[in-house]
C-alpha cells in the first residue's frame, strides 16, 4: 500500500554490525511483507521460484552476461535456453536473451521493430489491455501508441487493429495472456494483417507463455499464439511468472538472428568483439542458468502438471464466484486469472474488506482480479470464497 512505503531515511553505520544482528532485523522487518505460502497472494503473476532453481541461482550468482568472452559458457547456456523456449514456442531456431522481466522483453522488441521500420515517429498499435510497458516503451523509443478497442470477449479488435494501420506503423502487438483478464487476442487473424501490410508482429505472451503451449494436451481449446503463425516476429515469454524461475528471468525471442541485428551494438573493448543486444549491460548470468536448470529439471510434462493444476483450480473459482449472490465473472477464464464483477457492490470496498482480511487480489477500474498461480492451493480459495460471501453480505 502506498502509504506503508513511504520513503524512509536511514545512515549507513561507521562501523559494521555482525552478520547474525542484521540478520534478525531483517527477519523482524521483512515479517511485514506478504509470503506466496501464506496463500494469500491472489494478485501476482510471479510466485515462489522452484527449490531447484533457486539452489542453481544462488550457486552462479557472480555470472555475467553482459561479457560473454569470459562467461562463455553462461553464454551458450542462455543460447540453449533461449532455443528451448523457443521449441515451446514453435521455433527452436529463435534467437533471443534471457533479460530482466516482461517490461525489458516488450521494450526490446519495440525497439527492434523501430529500428527496422526506419520511420519517422512511427506507430505502434496495441490493444487498450496492453501491459503498461508498452508505454513505458513507446515513451523511451519516441513511437506512438495507438490503443485500439477490445470487443466483446475482451480480446483486440481485429477490424480496429486493421483500420488504425497506416504507413507510419511500426508494430502490432497482440497479447496472450492479458494482464487484467488473462484474455488471448486473435492472433491468427492480427498476424493476416501484419502479413497484408507488412508489418511487424510482436506477441507479449509473458504469462501466457507457459501455460498456452499446454493447454491442447490438457484438454482445453488450444489457441494459436506462437512462432507457428508466419507474421510473428517476436514474442515475450518470462520464465519468472508461470516458469517458476527466481526473479529476474524474462525472455525475449526473435523468429531469427537477422531481426535482433537491428538492436544488436559492438562493444569493441570487450575482447572478443563482444555484441549486445540487450538493454542491460552487466546482467544476471545466474538467472539464465537457473531457467536452463528448472526446463531441464521440469521437461515438458513437470509444467503441463502445473498448468492443469492451475487451470482446474481456476475453473473451480470461476464457477464458484458464478454461483454467489452479488458477484459475477467479467469472463470465462482463459487461462489462470479470475476477472469478479459486481453490478450491486463497488468492487473498491469489497477489495478493502478482503484487505483487511489479509487477501491481496488486483483492483482494475470495475473489477477484481485473481490470478491462480502454483503457489495458490484448493484450501485457500475456500477460505477466500468464505470471506468474500461473507463481505458481500455485510455490504449487502
Ligand atoms: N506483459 C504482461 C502481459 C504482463 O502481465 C506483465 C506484468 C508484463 C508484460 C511486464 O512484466 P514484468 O513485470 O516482468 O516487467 N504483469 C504483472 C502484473 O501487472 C506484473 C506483476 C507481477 C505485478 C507480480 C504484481 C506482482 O505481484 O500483474
Amino acid at each position: 500500500m502506498p502509504s506503508e512505503t513511504a520513503q524512509r531515511t536511514k545512515e549507513m553505520p561507521e562501523k559494521g554490525l555482525p552478520q547474525n544482528t542484521i540478520r534478525s532485523q531483517l527477519e523482524a522487518k521483512l515479517r511485514k511483507d506478504f509470503s506466496y505460502s501464506s496463500g494469500k497472494i491472489l494478485c501476482s503473476m510471479c510466485t515462489n521460484p522452484h527449490s531447484f532453481a533457486k539452489q542453481i541461482y544462488q550457486k552462479y550468482l557472480e555470472k555475467n552476461l553482459g561479457d560473454p568472452s569470459l562467461f562463455l559458457a553462461s553464454t551458450e547456456l542462455e543460447q540453449e535456453t533461449v532455443s528451448m523456449l523457443g521449441s515451446l514456442l514453435s521455433n527452436p531456431e529463435a534467437s533471443g536473451s534471457i533479460v530482466s522481466g516482461g517490461t525489458e522483453a516488450n521494450i526490446i522488441a519495440l525497439w527492434a521493430a523501430r529500428n527496422l521500420a526506419k520511420k519517422e515517429r512511427g506507430e505502434v498499435i496495441v490493444p487498450i489491455s496492453a501491459h503498461h510497458s508498452f508505454d513505458k516503451a513507446s515513451d523511451l523509443l519516441n513511437l506512438k501508441l495507438i490503443k485500439v478497442r477490445l470487443n466483446s470477449r475482451f480480446q483486440m479488435d481485429v477490424k480496429a487493429a486493421e483500420k488504425a494501420v497506416t504507413s507510419k506503423t511500426v508494430a502490432i502487438v497482440g497479447v496472450a495472456g492479458s494482464t487484467g483478464l488473462g484474455v488471448v487476442d486473435p492472433l491468427g487473424e492480427l498476424s493476416e494483417v501484419a502479413s497484408a501490410n507488412n508489418v511487424y508482429l510482436h506477441v507479449d505472451a509473458a504469462f501466457g507463455g507457459f501455460v498456452l503451449p499446454f493447454l491442447k494436451e490438457l484438454g482445453y481449446e488450444p489457441l494459436d499464439f506462437d512462432f507457428s503463425l508466419p507474421s510473428v516476429s517476436s514474442i515475450t515469454v518470462d520464465p519468472h511468472k508461470m516458469g517458476l524461475a527466481p526473479i529476474p528471468a524474462g525472455g525475449i525471442l526473435f523468429r531469427d538472428a537477422s531481426i535482433s541485428e537491428a538492436i544488436s551494438m559492438k562493444v569493441p573493448y570487450l575482447s572478443g568483439e563482444t555484441k549486445e543486444s540487450t538493454l542491460l549491460g552487466t546482467r544476471s548470468g545466474a538467472s539464465a542458468v537457473a531457467v536452463w536448470a528448472l526446463l531441464m529439471h521440469m521437461g515438458r510434462a513437470g509444467y503441463a502438471a502445473v498448468v492443469d493444476r492451475c487451470l482446474k483450480l481456476t475453473w473451480k473459482l470461476a464457477e464458484e464466484i458464478q454461483r454467489t449472490d452479488g458477484v459475477d465473472v467479467v469472463t470465462e477464464p482463459t487461462l489462470n486469472v479470475v476477472g469478479v464483477k459486481s453490478d450491486r457492490i463497488d468492487v473498491h470496498l469489497i477489495f478493502q474488506e478482503l484487505r483487511k482480511r489479509g487477501w491481496a487480489v488486483s483492483l482494475f477500474s470495475d473489477y477484481l482480479r485473481i490470478v491462480i498461480m502454483p503457489h495458490t492451493k484448493p484450501s485457500h480459495i475456500k477460505r477466500l470464497l468464505e470471506d468474500l460471501q461473507m463481505i458481500i453480505e455485510n455490504l449487502n
